[in-house]
């Protein structure tokens, strides 16, 4: 070793991602390098798998020394750091991503030519990294792409589950899960630190022990089973800039302690399974979006990965600043996304406390100053409670830690408001029902700082509904917005490279700073009534649309003409998305098509004067148990299969379900649509950021106004989207109506339901829950309030589209439909997550850039 220290190598680097990609020697000198070695494969046997192995294994060097240099800088800087801990990053594939931030893409393309390779091919040799359900998971991998190119020193923490989110596959109409076992093949974006292994205890049992220095009484919690969490590192580069984050997810690895006594008793298997179950904590991601289901093992698995992350922490701020935990906030800020981490901040508060003997209030006010809280959700259905007895056999030290959290908190509240049973009662992190419940939402607020909502108009209902009360025992000024975003990297550069070039042209931005700059994007206004521009724009939609009509001809075989307007939904399946709305108001179309037909109307007649031609496309899981939205997935595929092969209908009606939506497909299908839905029932969907990918790449969206759309529109103006539907504040009253007066149900959705019941699409009772739900159960989605509405809108904007939607020469269109997309993308600037992370950073972090 001395020798090492003495030869005066030990500064010296191995070469960092610039070097590796810039030229195209290094690169291919690396590439082979690793085929021959890392692989044991030579370059007469290397086939594309071969080919993406090698390949990002050279471009995972470069990063490692990136991510090794920012993490040197940040040290040094020592800066306020972010975490910001989730229990979903669904990223999608790595290795186009790292070419465009690191601005290698064509090099690497050349390269890869010479070598014999193409890099489309390569690229799709890569499984999607599909480690979170939806929207939440989404946001994650946006978020951490936003703190790498904006320069902030940030990491990600959650759980390297071993299977994501399953593939769907469709079989006679339905859906089928199947397992995803991503890491079939070696990962090579992931570093396993074997040398960072945390333990982590679970059950067990708490005594009182006193301190022999002191003599101060403290409680001290032995637990009954330990698990350890091995680190495993994804390193995040930043755009443009060497900022290089980490993702750290953890894996759960058995201890080798195993149980001596149940082995002496000759009991070897018992004592070696509760070791193998170790595993079982990091297998599975818990496939359900927008829903809680409550099972001991997604509490095991919070605990496991809180546990984990903030021991993780607290020994980096311990390494540079000792026990000086004054210090502490002033150097960490702690994000929960949603309330599924939120045992950190009982954890924080048991570590301060037990461990390092810190006194409660003491404590307390650190850990209040560390963490915020960001909610998701209003639906109750997704509110984690946990029943404390559960909680309490896992994490019996815990459960006091919270009761003491609650016996103080509510001590303040009844100071506040003395007498007032009623609000103690809502406010109480106790739940006094049976069994009793902890509310982990309580818990979150009571332990942040600040709590955000996700859009507008969500962050002002939480503070109307779900938190009234505790913005009465706390104040307006911790309840706070940060509207979502989306990264313009992967959702315009990457999934749409033709209309970020144009751009990039017109803005005469060669080096495509805008990405970085969104608001740049304003600037194409000016060309709005350039006719060459906007038959540019919309031949590169055209473009986009063949490229979806191939994905669906293969993932399902129907042929798509890629000049009819593509109707777009694609997101998880959930009542509240509504997508039952949509198909019933496909199946009215089809339903007048064969009626005008009938009545001898010809197909050429139909097309001119009543339906102009177009493509319903869907997708998107279900969860699992989800028996309703389910059903929903097989009246569309259902819908699709008499739509699809009925001759008498030619192109004018297309109904297709893509199976198996996924970050991917989604590069594929938001370029390529021309008008998308965003649906959902007022006040339900709390911000949507699929709008934003649709807005962003010139699709036009039809939407309620609910969630982000109300901002988008502010944004584009009300005269470039299409939004139709009840408001928010009637859907209380319009619910209450249902119950007491009856569901009204339209004329148009009669008929449907007519041929729902005829058997048209199978067996009707298949559907009896959906219709049945509307017509007898409250029609709770308010279904029968919207739908004539959305049948009219569709009357309206289908005008606007016109009849000859992909002729580059259609001036009707060209001056009504691509005018309107030109103009939303112009005004989408502010939908980048650059900017929500600025927010976040500014208004609840407190934290500056670092500087490069
Ligand atoms: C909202 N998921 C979108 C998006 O803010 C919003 C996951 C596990 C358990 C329970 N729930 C979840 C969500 O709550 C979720 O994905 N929420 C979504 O967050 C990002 O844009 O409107 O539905």
């Amino acid at each position: 070793q001395l020798k090492v220290l003495d030869s005066g190598k030990r500064g010296t680097h191995a070469p960092d991602s610039a070097a590796v990609l810039s030229t195209k020697d290094a690169f291919e000198e690396s590439f082979v390098r690793h085929v021959e070695t890392t692989l044991a494969r030579n370059m007469y046997n290397c086939d594309s798998l071969a080919a993406y192995q090698a390949a990002s294994n050279t471009i995972r060097d470069g990063l490692l020394i990136d991510w090794a240099n920012t993490q040197q800088k940040q040290t040094i800087q020592d800066g306020k750091r972010v975490y910001y801990l989730s229990l979903e990053f669904l990223m999608g594939r790595a290795m186009d991503n790292a070419l465009i931030n690191l601005k290698s893409r064509d090099n690497t393309k050349q390269s890869l030519n010479e070598l014999g390779f193409n890099l489309e091919d390569v690229i799709h040799q890569e499984p999607d990294a599909a480690l979170g359900n939806g929207g939440l998971g989404r946001l994650a991998a946006c978020f951490v792409d936003s703190l790498s190119s904006k320069n902030y020193s940030g990491w990600g923490y959650g759980l390297n589950y071993q299977y994501g989110i399953f593939k769907q596959k469709i079989i006679d109409g339905y859906q089928v899960e199947v397992p995803d076992y991503w890491l079939k093949y070696s990962n090579p974006w992931e570093i396993t630190r074997h040398e960072i292994q945390i333990p982590v205890d679970f059950y067990g049992y708490v005594y009182e022990d006193h301190d022999p220095n002191t003599g101060i009484a403290k409680k001290v919690w032995s637990g009954g089973e330990r698990v350890l969490a091995v680190a495993v590192d994804f390193p995040i580069p930043g755009y443009n800039t060497p900022n290089t984050n980490n993702l750290r997810l953890w894996n759960a690895k058995p201890t080798e302690e195993f149980d001596f006594t149940k082995f002496n008793a000759g009991d070897y298997q018992q004592s070696v399974g509760a070791q193998q179950r170790a595993e079982a904590i990091t297998s599975v991601l818990y496939p359900n979006d927008n829903f809680e289901s409550g099972k001991e093992l997604r509490l095991k698995q919070q605990y496991f990965w809180v546990a984990a992350s903030l021991h993780d922490i607290v020994r980096r701020f311990k390494k540079q600043h000792k026990n000086n935990w004054t210090k502490f906030p002033d150097q960490i800020a702690i994000q929960l996304n949603d309330t599924h981490p939120t045992l950190a901040v009982v954890e924080l508060q048991r570590i301060l406390v037990d461990l390092e003997g810190l006194e409660w209030e003491k404590a307390w006010s650190i850990v209040t100053k560390v963490f915020a809280y960001t909610n998701h959700t209003v639906l109750p259905e997704a509110l984690e409670k946990w029943p404390v007895d559960v909680l309490g056999r896992l994490l019996p030290r815990h459960l006091e830690i919270i009761y003491d959290i609650n016996f103080f908190f509510l001590k303040e509240v009844e100071k506040k408001f003395p007498g007032d049973r009623d609000v103690l009662g809502k406010v109480s992190i106790i739940e006094e029902s049976t069994p009793k419940q902890i509310r982990m939402a309580s818990l979150a607020i009571v332990g942040s700082h600040k709590v955000n909502g996700v859009a507008e108009l969500h962050s002002e209902l939480i503070k109307t509904t779900i938190f009234k009360d505790f913005v009465k025992v706390f104040g307006e000024d911790k309840f706070t917005n940060v509207t979502n975003g989306v990264t313009p990297r992967r959702w315009l550069r990457q999934a749409n490279p033709l209309l970020a070039e144009l751009i990039a042209e017109k803005l005469e931005d060669p080096e495509y700073d805008y990405l970085t700059n969104l608001g740049n994007l304003k600037k194409l206004e000016k060309f709005v009534n350039d006719d060459e521009f906007l038959k540019k724009w919309d031949s590169i939609k055209f473009h986009n649309k063949k490229r979806l009509a191939d994905l669906v001809k293969e993932e399902t075989g129907i042929v798509l003409d890629p000049t009819v307007l593509f109707d777009v939904q694609v997101k998880r399946i959930h009542e509240y998305k509504r997508q039952q709305l949509n198909i019933f108001a496909v199946i009215y179309r089809y339903l007048r098509i064969k009626q005008l037909l009938a009545e001898g109307v010809s197909l050429e007649e139909i097309k001119l004067k009543h339906y102009i031609p177009k493509a319903s496309i869907f997708g998107g899981k279900a969860a699992p148990g989800y028996y309703m939205a389910k059903t929903i997935i097989h009246l569309v595929n259902k819908v699709g299969d008499v739509v699809n092969n009925d001759p008498a209908i030619g192109n004018l009606l297309k109904v297709v379900f893509i199976p198996d939506y996924n970050v991917s497909k989604a590069e594929i299908i938001t370029p390529a649509s021309d008008l998308s839905n965003h649906i959902s029932t007022a006040g339900t969907e709390a911000s949507g950021t699929s709008n934003m990918k649709f807005a962003l790449n010139g699709g036009l969206v039809i939407g309620t106004v609910d969630g982000a759309n109300v901002e988008i529109t502010r944004e584009i103006g009300e005269e470039n989207i299409f939004l139709f539907g009840n408001l928010a504040e009637s859907v209380e009253e319009l619910r209450h109506k249902h119950i007491y007066e009856g569901v009204k149900i339209p004329a148009a959705l009669g008929e449907v339901f007519g041929a729902i019941e005829s058997g048209l699409f199978g067996n009707p009772d298949e559907y009896r829950a959906l219709v049945d739900g509307i017509r007898y159960h409250g029609d709770y989605y308010l279904v029968t309030d919207d739908f004539d509405l959305f049948l009219q809108t569709h009357v309206k904007l289908e005008k606007v589209f016109g009849h000859h939607g992909g002729d580059a020469n259609d001036s009707d269109h060209l001056h009504s439909w691509v005018k309107k997309s030109v103009l939303s993308v112009a005004n989408m600037g502010f939908f980048s997550s650059d900017r929500a992370i600025d927010e976040y950073a500014e208004n609840i972090w407190d934290i500056e850039p670092t500087n490069q």
